[in-house]
């Protein structure tokens, strides 16, 4: 029987260099000749990306909260379905850029909403499923912000205010602490450093997964 692929997630706040990173992640895949899937949310298929232009567009129209929130899932559930699970059956491990910590992290955190809602949604949409591993890379806001500047025309959440990524930045740290599930890696170190750590998290994972 095929073992099932792995599923692992990348999290953070605005200009932790996820992009950087991912990059870096998805070579030492390559490099290990590990079998992989690489994707984003909200995102990951047609209809899904259409759902992430819809949330990311700054409006004129005040964006409700459980309008957004249930966007979120509705991407999450098509993605889900359509990419994510067929590929872990097929043994494929799945990289995703961001999952559902950031909906922890950014409606939870950022928006104030209850998290018990965004618990319920979560086993509405996925049942037991949770990422084997989680990549946060961790940075103070204010670096994150300043490394994210000059990028052009913000997006709906870009806009947002420094207490608001505050936020979302102390839930990702708190939902880090004792989940070993969760991987910290100090993102405000020179980019050499940073992919020295996550060198080692890949080789621990590699050990752990396929002895
Ligand atoms: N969202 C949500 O609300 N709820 C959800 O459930 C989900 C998402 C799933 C889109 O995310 C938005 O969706 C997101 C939350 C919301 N909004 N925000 N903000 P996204 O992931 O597509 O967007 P993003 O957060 O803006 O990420 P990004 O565009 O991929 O950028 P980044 O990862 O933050 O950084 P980067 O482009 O790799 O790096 C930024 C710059 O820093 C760049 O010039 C790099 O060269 C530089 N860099 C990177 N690392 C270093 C180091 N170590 N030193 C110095 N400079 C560096």
């Amino acid at each position: 029987m095929t073992q099932r692929g792995k599923f692992i997630t990348v999290e953070g706040t605005e200009g932790v260099g996820k992009t950087t990173n991912l990059e870096y992640i998805r070579n030492w895949l390559q490099h290990n000749k590990i079998e992989f899937l690489s994707t984003r949310e909200p995102g990951g298929t047609p209809l899904a990306e259409q759902l992430r232009g819809l949330l990311l567009q700054p409006r004129d129209e005040p964006v409700d909260q459980t309008a957004e929130l249930l966007m979120v899932f509705a991407a999450r559930a098509q993605h889900l379905n359509q990419v994510i699970l067929p590929a872990l059956e097929q043994g494929i491990w799945v990289l995703c850029d961001r999952f559902t910590d950031a909906t922890y992290a950014y409606q939870g955190g950022g928006r104030q909403m209850d998290s018990g809602i965004i618990a319920r949604l979560e086993t509405l949409v996925q049942g037991d499923l949770r990422p084997d591993a989680v990549i946060l890379l961790d940075v103070p806001v204010a670096v994150g912000l300043a490394r994210a500047k000059g990028r052009g025309v913000l997006d709906r959440f870009e806009q947002e205010d420094i207490a608001f990524f505050e936020r979302v930045r102390g839930t990702y740290r708190e939902r880090a602490q004792g989940n070993p599930a969760y991987h910290l890696v100090d993102a405000g170190q020179a980019l050499p450093q940073v992919q020295a750590e996550l060198d080692k998290v890949l080789v621990q994972l590699k050990g752990r997964w396929l002895p």
